[in-house]
């Protein structure tokens, strides 16, 4: 049995799709309301991954104002066909609908083209190339019988590589293997002349569950594979690390081997902050068609506690289109912008994903510049749910004020007067986040919150905590330089973190080795 380490790709990178050209394999992951969209993440070994692009950048970027953080760009799938690469994504625009779309390039670490509308109905769009070079295209939606069949199904059109449009009749599929399940996130293998469609089932939370069906032919019938589900941690009690598991993505090795991404959470206490991460579980096929973890039925090599990992570069992200921010090492000047964190428009809100349960994120803020501004760091999950420490300026002095919302409540915890330089700092003991300002007296804390005021499982919705900077205050006010940005694993205790493996997770569980 193979052990890997997992996650292998922390934070908020849900519905994972990976394809291998040669030795490289390439990753993309849907990335909601945030600017730039869908990272590529390049590997050589499936495990260790690096960000070398984004698919929704520059010219390929489809605007997102007007939606909710969770809204946006679902389940990209990512595949290879005659020296180009294919990018299927659906925008969901809440009440407004989705739209499913297709982009290309010849480099996947470059430009993608502008994405071009299919007409499409549903979410999680995928692509099959068969080896007679037809383009097949799948995707879940509402079953057109659902009494009958269940409530969803997914459908396959050919997809004409000249002119990116979908031709030809339309063909169902499959309607899951799962009793009265939707089922979504498609994806077609064909092996040894047999056509293999796997999905997941029971929904992205804790029933999350993978599921297939197969065929002699790609338009189908397809039958169930009964084994289904083929992976899930529905059935592994409250205290099993990761949770959610689903959603997988199978790729195979140049040796012939294979294994599948997947998504999954890990909770702390029943609740969640990181968002849903991508795991590795080895794969192997028989004349069924393919095992997920075989042996072993359930995702291996997660560290026991909450490991601190090493801090990844950032991807900074904005809010429903760009800002204008300058990154130069560890000081980032963001333009202000009026709009709140609490709205559905582009507020001036630049922030990285929270990918380690325990961390220290901080920055030194110059009071004296503080005008009409209300700028400070923040622990973002929506638009209903963020806490944030800023600086404001009020007749007698800026003050720090501890405040956001929680579930959609405003809360208003604390507020002190500083003055000069401050470090603003938010850490996290992975069950907790503290709120605290540093001046030359010395650390104050200001307010501390349990980490299920920041959950997924409080919130709702897809995403995970992002850790980041806002400067909210009229255009015409001064950008603000936010110097000495931080997030790093904590080290010291004056960082408020006991030593490695004193803060337990509450599961309860040893690593799993294989
Ligand atoms: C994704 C779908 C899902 O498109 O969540 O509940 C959506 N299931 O597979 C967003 O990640």
């Amino acid at each position: 049995m193979r052990l890997v380490p997992n996650p292998v790709l922390p934070g908020c990178h849900p519905d994972p799709s990976v394809v291998r050209v040669g030795a490289d394999y390439f990753m993309v992951t849907s990335t909601f309301a945030y600017h730039p969209g869908i990272p590529v993440h390049h590997s050589r070994d499936l495990v260790s991954w690096s960000r070398v692009g984004h698919v929704l950048d520059g010219d390929s970027w489809l605007p997102l104002e007007g939606n909710t953080v969770s809204h946006g760009v679902w389940a990209p799938t990512i595949r290879h066909h005659d020296g180009v690469f294919y990018v299927v994504f659906t925008i969901v625009r809440g009440t407004e609908g989705a739209t499913t779309y297709v982009t290309t390039t010849v480099d996947p670490a470059g430009q993608w083209a502008v994405p071009t509308p299919l007409e499409a109905d549903g979410i999680d769009p995928s692509l099959f190339f068969d080896h007679d070079g037809r383009a097949w295209f799948t995707a879940a939606r509402d079953a057109i019988a659902p009494d009958a069949t269940g409530p969803g199904e997914i459908w396959l059109r050919e997809l004409d590589l000249g002119t990116l449009a979908l031709v030809g009749p339309t063909h169902v599929l499959w309607h899951g293997a799962l009793t009265r399940q939707w089922v979504e996130a498609p994806h077609i293998y064909e092996r040894d002349g047999r056509y293999h469609l796997i999905g997941a089932e029971g929904g992205t939370e804790r029933n999350h569950a993978v599921t297939a069906a197969t065929s002699d032919t790609v338009t189908g019938p397809y039958s169930t594979d009964p084994r289904s589900p083929l992976l899930t941690h529905r059935h592994l009690g409250a205290g099993e690390l990761v949770q959610n598991v689903g959603h997988a993505d199978i790729v195979e090795t140049p040796d012939g081997d294979s294994w599948a991404l997947v998504l999954g959470v890990r909770p702390v206490n029943g609740h969640h902050t990181l968002g849903r991460e991508v795991l590795l579980v080895p794969v192997e096929w028989d004349d069924r068609g393919p095992v997920l973890a075989p042996g072993a039925g359930r995702v291996q090599g997660v560290l026991p506690g909450l490991p601190d990992t090493a801090a990844r570069p950032a991807d900074w992200l904005s809010l429903r289109g760009p800002v204008r921010a300058d990154v130069v090492d560890d000081a980032i000047t963001l333009r202000p912008r009026p709009a709140p964190l609490s709205g559905r428009e582009v507020p001036a809100f630049l922030a990285r994903r929270q990918d380690m349960h325990r961390f220290v994120f901080e920055t030194t803020v110059e009071t004296d510049r503080i005008a009409g501004h209300d700028a400070g760091v923040v622990a973002f999950q929506d638009e209903n749910t963020f806490l944030a420490a800023r600086v404001r300026r009020r007749p007698d002095g800026c003050v720090v004020r501890v405040a956001g919302k929680v579930g959609g409540a405003e809360i208003v915890r604390s507020e002190v007067p500083v003055t000069g330089d401050v470090v603003l700092r938010i850490r996290s003991d992975g069950q907790s986040y503290t709120f605290s300002c540093v001046t030359r007296i010395g650390e104050d804390v200001l307010a501390t919150f349990p980490h299920t005021a920041l959950s997924t499982e409080t919130a709702g919705g897809f995403v995970g905590v992002l850790l980041g900077l806002v400067n909210e205050a009229a255009e015409d006010a001064e950008p603000l330089t936010f110097r000495g940005v931080r997030y790093a694993a904590p080290v010291a205790a004056s960082e408020g973190v006991a030593s490695d493996g004193a803060v337990s997770d509450g599961a309860g569980a040893g690593a799993h080795d294989q």
